[in-house]
């Protein structure tokens, strides 16, 4: 199946790019892989990026709900993995109400668990029996992810899936496909959705003329990406 990129997808790049969020180099990840590429979704903060950014998770979500082939089940709540989660989570179930007519909660952990007034860990609605859709930045070997899922579970929430930002497509812990690894934990295929998927970065690359970059980005894939 040939690759197209949606106007949203286009549209994100090309801001992500313009403010410094998606840049090409070499990078020292969080799974100590060196990287070409870096996406940091702190930098997409203005009024505007934000609105890009929030209505493109609105749209992904949507469409896995209504999908044909491995449709994401209903949710009730929106859980957005402290920091970076929180406000793009905040921001997403805020449109998924105002364009989309779906009206989840929203929730997120503290990092640090408050020790007076109401306590604990977790802010938002209580997660405890509900369908949670987690929304994160970014994933590479799936950690960051399984702290949340871990935590969710804890507090009695039933994790049906997750949407991120980009799906760097890499192969996880156990040396599969990380989304395949985390889809077994929350149910099965079409369970994690992506805004952006590695393999979107090196199509706008290949479109946009940017010949070092993909090359950097094919030898990263033959080492790190999914081989299936
Ligand atoms: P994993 O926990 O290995 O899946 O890595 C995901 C986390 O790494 C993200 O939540 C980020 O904190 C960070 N990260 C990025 O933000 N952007 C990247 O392009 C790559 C990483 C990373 O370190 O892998």
């Amino acid at each position: 199946m040939s690759r197209t990129l949606q106007p949203y997808q286009n549209e994100l790049i090309a801001k992500s790019m313009s403010v410094g969020a998606l840049k090409f180099g070499s990078f020292t990840l969080k799974s100590g892989r060196t990287s070409p590429y870096f996406f940091n979704a702190g930098l997409l903060s203005t009024g505007p990026l934000l609105y890009t950014l929030a209505s493109a998770y609105a749209s992904t979500i949507s469409n896995s709900l209504s999908s044909s082939t491995s449709p994401l089940p209903k949710f009730d709540v929106l859980f957005g993995p402290a920091y970076k989660g929180i406000s793009l989570a905040a921001c997403t179930a805020l449109l998924l109400h105002k364009e989309h007519n779906l009206d989840v909660g929203f929730a997120y952990d503290r990092k640090e668990v408050k020790d007076h007034g109401e306590g604990g860990s977790m802010v938002g609605v209580s997660v405890e029996g509900k369908k949670v859709l987690i929304l994160d930045d970014v994933m590479t070997a799936g950690t960051a992810i399984r702290g949340a899922i871990d935590l969710i579970t804890k507090h009695g929430g039933e994790v049906i899936g997750v949407v991120l930002i980009l799906d760097r497509e890499e192969v996880g812990k156990e040396g599969r496909s990380t989304v395949k690894e985390v889809e077994d934990i929350v149910g099965g295929p079409g369970r994690v959705t992506a805004i952006l998927k590695m393999r979107d970065l090196m199509l706008w690359l290949e479109k946009s003329g940017q010949n070092e970059s993909l090359g950097s980005m094919r030898e990263y894939w033959e080492k790190y990406g999914i081989k299936e």
